[in-house]
């Protein structure tokens, strides 16, 4: 298969077709991502100074949220011992206070929403309205130019704004991201890959807190809007779901009444019983996306414990098994559309048939290749200085798999009424950065579908 020359027709597809897509709405996660790019040295003598014992055993067993400065170091430590990306709420002033004076050295857009917002309507030119939590000034600075508004409520009535021309002065709701390339060593730990840990210092997105503008005037809001990307609700605690929950049941009622294809990116989330109220949410969904992680805690919870292991078990990803469990999700909830990713290859299982999914996928791997070649995407143009990156070489065991259990050509097949779809992706040797790409990846895969169809 001559993947490259896929690639190529399936980005020139996109980018003649993009302005087809009307209006995005976004919801519900934005925030300030301070990224600090770990040093070894700095980090030993950061735990050396705070106590090495008092550290150590949080690079054991994570705590559940942070609560003081050692732990806010051991969980950095977990993550680099294992070259797993992890999140958690900073709950002490004292570890909020630590991490700012630590300091950072960028600052980007943060949140699915922020990330997805700057995508589509800042690069790609496709109009979006984002749900902010807060808008502080910094905040608002971070938002590209172009089509990306965000609701104002005046006189009862909505108005759309541009989030520099919102005037707020709310709170800066900053997540500290420690970022390690593979190979990073501290202590005895060497990082086995690339990857960052976060520790959100923010009491608006954790809690999913969602504005007036948008439980007042979502109806408003929705009619102008085709299209629907939900993200943010991983954060959440059995503590603390049920209200919000409530009010996104309220707004899928409104999305699914006017047939508005909604798409969940389900983000890693750690609380058990708000995984199970999302999977009950999921077929109120037209499409959910997930990686190998994700992928196989819903799988857990599903019961299907055995599934969930082989999930995690090779690298790269069993490519029977996750069909298996995209097969299940789908007989489950009935969710129209699972896009799934991993380090190497992307699966897509759909209710309907057509190479455009395919295409999509094959844009989405060339935009998350040049998100981690530049760092970030500034034109549609940047997207195509990706083709020079190689599609993954390793991934050929994984696509002939597919061609003999499947009986696949050319990335299609059909199964159980369902088309399976498969691209390689095209893997960049040394990333900037680590965090974005999967918001990068979803919604260029979401957003193409529908500039293509
Ligand atoms: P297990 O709980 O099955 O080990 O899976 C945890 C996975 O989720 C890890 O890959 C880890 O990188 C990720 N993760 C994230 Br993101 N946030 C986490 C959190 N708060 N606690 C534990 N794991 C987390
Ligand atoms: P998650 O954060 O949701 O896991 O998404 C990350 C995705 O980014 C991975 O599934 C992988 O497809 C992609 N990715 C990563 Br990580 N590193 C990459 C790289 N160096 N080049 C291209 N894609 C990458
Ligand atoms: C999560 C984090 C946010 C980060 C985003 C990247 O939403 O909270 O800080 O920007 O993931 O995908």
């Amino acid at each position: 298969m001559d993947w490259n020359a896929l690639y190529s027709s399936a980005f020139e597809g996109v980018r003649g077709r993009i302005g087809r897509v009307d209006r995005v709405l976004l919801a519900y996660n934005t925030n300030i991502d301070a990224i600090k790019y770990l040093d070894g040295r700095d980090l030993r003598e950061r735990v050396e100074k705070v106590g090495k014992d008092k550290v150590l055993r949080y690079s054991d067993d994570l705590p559940g949220r942070i609560e003081s400065v050692p732990q806010l170091l051991g969980s950095i430590l977990w993550s680099i011992k294992r070259g797993k990306a992890a999140e958690l709420f900073v709950e002490s002033c004292s570890a909020r206070f630590y991490m700012k004076h630590w300091g950072w050295d960028e600052l980007r857009m943060g949140g699915q929403v922020g990330i997805m917002a700057n995508l589509l309507g800042g690069v790609y030119g496709v109009p979006v309205i984002a749900h902010v939590p807060q808008l502080s000034r910094l905040q608002a600075s971070l938002f590209k130019d172009g089509p990306i508004y965000v609701p104002k409520l005046e006189d009862g009535k909505v108005k759309l704004v541009h989030p520099k021309g919102f005037a707020g002065d709310e709170e800066n709701c900053i997540h500290y991201i420690y970022e390690f390339p593979r190979g990073f060593r501290v202590f005895n730990f060497e990082a086995p890959r690339e990857n960052r840990f976060i520790g959100s210092a923010d009491d608006y997105n954790t809690t999913l807190f969602i504005r007036d503008e948008f439980r007042e005037g979502f109806d408003e809001i929705t009619k102008s809007s085709p299209l629907t990307i939900i993200s943010g609700l991983q954060a959440l605690t059995k503590e603390n779901y049920r209200e919000p929950f409530e009010i996104i049941r309220g707004h899928l009622d409104v999305l699914n009444e006017r047939e508005i294809p909604t798409h969940l990116e389900f983000a890693f989330t750690p609380d058990e019983t708000v995984r199970k109220a999302i999977l009950g949410l999921l077929g109120r969904f037209w499409s959910v996306g997930l990686n190998e992680v994700e992928l196989a805690s819903i799988m857990k919870v599903m019961g299907e414990k055995k599934l969930a292991e082989k999930l995690l078990a090779s690298d790269p990803v069993d490519p029977v098994a996750v069909t298996d469990a995209m097969l299940k999700l789908a007989e489950k909830t009935w969710v129209r559309r699972i896009h799934f990713h991993t380090y190497g290859y992307y699966l897509a299982l759909t209710d309907y048939r057509g190479e455009f999914v395919r295409n999509a996928l094959l844009f989405a791997a060339l935009a998350a290749a040049a998100k981690a070649k530049l760092g970030e995407i500034n034109s549609i143009d940047d997207v195509v200085k990706a083709m020079d990156v190689p599609v993954n070489e390793k991934i050929k065991p994984i696509e002939e798999v597919l061609s003999k259990v499947y009986g696949m050509e050319d990335g299609i097949t059909e199964l159980n009424g369902y088309q399976l779809t498969f691209v390689p992706t095209k893997i960049v040797e040394k990333p900037r950065s680590t965090v974005g790409i999967g918001d990068t990846i979803s919604s260029s895969a979401f957003m193409g579908e529908f500039a293509l169809r």
